[in-house]
């Protein structure tokens, strides 16, 4: 990392060094650099990554951190008692406990390793969800849900007898309708999970206070994480969650590697989600004692490389700040709804405000397929479709948008060159 100068909280930064940065600010353009996949161009033009929402790239840092691993430490975890093995095992731990300090949870002992988002969601759903769960239980959602966090919940309300019901959105500003909470959590609802931002709409959910409605009912949450851990600084106790979930690949690391954040209590007393080595105490022909959280939801050889590069995604995300990057990721979305909203014929999805760096977008009488095909002719990476939201595409009545979503290595200039694209395909269609 070479573009973040005199931060004092960074006393972990590695080559800092820009003239053009002032104090404690960070260069962004600079930043670029670090990620040799951007320094490249798309059908003849420099590439411009709006994607991010899907997955993020990764810094050098993290590539690294990859093929330092694999060239000198690689061997599986927890089982050896030599060399490599403990190395291994220290360096899967360690992400375990850095991961902890990420999300502000109380012992890395809440944090287990998953797949990403989805499996730390069905985990949920299977192991808390089939032993709590009953007939004529309410489980709430709300209508912005990602597929991750609501057809988990259809399964286990099929299995168990539970309803699924919908916070629903205010149909002016696609914000929760937060009027009808109260009432709704009133009901027999014993599991409340809900995104923290749409990756469809960029609205940011006030999880803290949902969380604390529901808490004071006895009510179980569970926050889907995937679009704002790595974005903004998540603290699972100040939010008061009583599960948090997200994925590696969208917050600078790698693919396959997942966390799901459980009040240690909960996971204490779930049920395993899979059986296999690596989660037991003893096994005998007739019964099995499994370990404690989280290794009892690690079953089988985890994902060790994946850990390994989270741990260094985290720490070069905390050296530029999250709250530097969400500042960021914010005026960025705010800069592309201004000028996008100025063209004829946009239509712009989500909140008018405060929204996080995803805008979704439609041109009148052209397929959001087309935009996004055009796009990438001129060297622009975005997203079009119903992004697994199809129950809110059908509620905002379209059947998939444009969406552009940013990170912290885009700049304005960028978000100048998508209107300028717009404009063209525009044209073309003769909008
Ligand atoms: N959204 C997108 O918007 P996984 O695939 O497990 O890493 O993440 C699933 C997921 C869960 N919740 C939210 C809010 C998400 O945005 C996503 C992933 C991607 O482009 C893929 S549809």
């Amino acid at each position: 990392m070479s573009a973040i100068v005199n931060n004092p909280a960074s006393s972990t930064r590695r080559g800092a060094a820009s003239s053009s940065s002032t104090a404690g600010e960070v260069n962004w353009a600079e930043l670029r650099k670090d990620f040799p996949i951007l320094d490249q161009k798309i059908h003849g033009k420099p590439l411009i990554y709006f994607d991010n929402a899907a997955t993020s790239q990764k810094p050098q840092a993290v590539l690294d951190a990859l093929r330092h691993y694999y060239e000198r430490d690689n061997a599986n975890v927890h089982r050896g008692i030599h060399e490599l093995s403990n190395r291994a095992t220290a360096a899967y731990e360690a992400a375990r406990a850095r991961t902890a300090q990420f999300i502000h949870a109380r012992s890395p002992e809440e944090i287990v390793f998953t797949r990403g988002t989805t499996e730390a969601i069905n985990l949920v759903a299977h192991s808390w969800g089939m032993a709590n769960l009953k007939s004529g239980d309410v489980i709430l959602l709300t209508e912005m849900e990602h597929h991750s966090n609501l057809v988990p919940w259809q399964l286990i309300a099929q299995r168990t007898g539970a309803r699924v019901v919908y916070v629903p959105l205010r149909s002016d500003e696609n914000v929760l309708d937060l009027d009808r909470i109260d009432a709704l959590l009133a009901g027999n609802v014993k599991f409340f999970s809900m995104v923290h931002i749409s990756n469809s709409l960029g609205t940011v959910n006030p999880v803290a206070d949902l969380c604390a409605r529901a808490r004071k009912r006895g009510i179980v949450t569970l926050v889907d994480g995937a679009q704002s851990a790595g974005h903004m600084p998540v603290d699972v106790q100040a939010i008061g969650c009583d599960f948090f979930a997200f994925s590696g690949h969208k917050i600078c690391g790698p693919t396959g590697i997942g966390v799901l954040y459980g009040r240690q209590d909960l996971l204490d007393a779930m049920p395993p989600y899979q059986g296999g080595g690596e989660m037991i105490l003893s096994v005998a022909y007739d019964h099995t004692e499994f370990k404690k959280a989280p290794h009892r939801f690690e079953a089988g050889t985890p994902d060790i490389s994946g850990p390994v590069g989270l741990h260094a995604a985290m720490d070069y995300l905390d050296r530029i700040g999250r709250d530097r990057i969400w500042k960021h990721d914010q005026e960025l979305a705010a800069y592309a709804q201004e000028r996008l909203s100025a063209l004829n014929g946009v239509r712009l999805f989500g909140p008018k405000t405060g929204r996080a760096g995803v805008v979704s977008f439609l041109l009148k009488d052209v397929h959001a397929h087309d935009v996004v095909m055009l796009a990438d002719q001129a060297g622009i990476a975005l997203r079009g479709g119903h992004h697994c939201t199809q129950p809110l595409m059908h509620k905002l009545g379209v059947e998939s948008t444009a969406r552009a979503s940013f990170y912290f290595y885009n700049t304005r200039e960028e978000v100048d060159r998508l209107v300028e694209v717009i404009r063209e395909i525009q044209k073309f269609f003769a909008v």
